[in-house]
């Protein structure tokens, strides 16, 4: 219905606005007092907020701005503000310890960050309350998504994948990014089989293989919430055997190795890693009872210490001495259950392992959801292998959990 205002009214309306603004004017602005109540997400381990966290009140309109420090039950009371628009501020800065305790997910230095319009109506002058939730996730970054290792019959392994997130929420690049595979037996394969001679080195990894994503530092861009598939081939293997469902030939990068007897598939179609330190066959096969491998960066490839294993011949390449600093994601699998005296990656660093029920049984592993934030996914990273991962009875390129 649209019809007009009748005259009158329109003049009495005038009138109201008038009398009101005056009347507004005339009237001495009574400071109020303002409570913000701070809270964590639902998802997190508590939602109670502790003492000590400063809190600040801005003005929309500018000039004036309070802090005050929350108290043990995570409140903070401004006294005498000004009525008006306010925006409400506060960050937390968390050690790794700390995030493990009030989220339950992350277990890494995170800042967590509030903010809040806050409507400080002229009335009542004591005790309005607001609430101010304190959020975020941690500013490392990309992780492993899924790692496909298993093979399927008969014997069939060329279809490995692995998939790597961006699980922050800024764009990230992936330039010079380097993925590897860690020196080690996945279990007691033989009899005479023992773990890596260096499970006492707690403060390193010792790489097989290296390789590392090419570009001069902003060439391949990773959106927050995206992700890209790393294929051993990037070709459809659904067409190489009736086993797999697994179709590469959209990969967004390839392990090409090349060899002077052309062993190695070239995907015309898919652009090819570079290969930075080999110590593999005709492929980057990773191993079918369960790899360790890392995500890492470093200004300096040449310059991480190539080191002989223990107790191996001369003629044995030496393996790429990763310093545990270096490392952004980790993923381990062992053989079994029993398997945990094998790890290679130390527990500091990835505290747990996955397993498959055995070899060439087609299973993957895929990192658990932590948080849906409207939309964006947010997968759970603890730094712990088996509390972090599940095992999928069939690989989901591309489909986050
Ligand atoms: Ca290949
Ligand atoms: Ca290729």
């Amino acid at each position: 219905m649209n019809t007009k205002i009748p005259k009158f009214f329109s003049v009495l309306l005038t009138f109201i606005i008038l009398f009101f603004s005056v009347s507004c004017e005339d009237e001495e602005v009574q400071p109020i007092n303002v409570r913000i109540q701070l809270s964590y997400p639902d998802d997190f381990a508590t939602q109670q907020v502790g003492a000590g966290i400063e809190v600040t009140l801005r003005s929309t309109t500018g000039g004036n701005e309070l802090k005050a420090l929350t108290t043990a039950t995570g409140e903070v009371l401004f006294e005498g503000v000004i009525p008006g628009e306010y925006q409400a501020e506060a960050t937390q800065q968390l050690t790794a310890a700390e995030a493990l305790t009030i989220t339950g997910i992350f277990n890494e230095e995170m800042a967590l960050n509030g903010s809040a319009v806050v409507d400080a109506a002229p009335s009542p002058v004591d005790g309005q309350q607001f609430d101010l939730e304190l959020s975020g996730t941690p500013a490392g970054d990309l992780v492993f998504k899924e790692v496909y290792y298993t093979g399927v019959p008969d014997f069939y392994f060329s279809d490995q994948f692995i998939e790597i997130y961006n699980n922050s929420e800024n764009d990230i690049f992936l330039d010079g990014l380097c993925i590897a595979d860690i020196w080690g037996a996945s279990g007691q394969i033989n009899p005479n089989t023992t773990p890596t001679a260096f499970s006492n080195d707690t403060d390193h990894v010792y790489a097989n293989s290296v390789w590392r994503i090419p570009g001069s530092g902003q060439e391949h861009v990773l959106r927050s919430g995206e992700s890209i598939i790393i294929a051993q081939d990037g070709i459809d293997h659904t067409a190489e055997n009736d086993n797999t469902t697994v179709d590469l030939s959209n990969a967004d990068w390839e392990t090409f190795n090349q060899r002077d007897d052309n062993r190695d598939v070239d995907s015309p179609a898919v652009p090819n890693l570079e290969r930075v330190y080999f110590t593999g066959g005709f492929d980057w096969l990773i191993t079918v009872f369960g790899p360790a491998l890392v995500l890492f960066r470093t200004d300096d490839f040449d310059a991480l210490e190539k080191v002989q294993v223990p107790d191996l011949p001369d003629t044995f390449s030496p393996r790429v001495k990763i310093p545990k600093e270096l490392l952004i994601d980790t993923f381990e699998a062992l053989r079994d259950g029993d398997s945990g005296s094998f790890k290679r990656i130390p527990a500091g660093v990835d505290a747990g392992f996955v397993f498959a029920t055995d070899t060439y049984v087609g299973e993957s592993f895929r990192r658990t959801l932590a948080i849906d934030q409207s939309g964006r996914k947010i997968l759970q990273d603890t730094n712990n292998s088996g509390n972090d991962f599940e095992r999928l009875d069939t690989p989901t390129p591309g489909v986050l959990p």
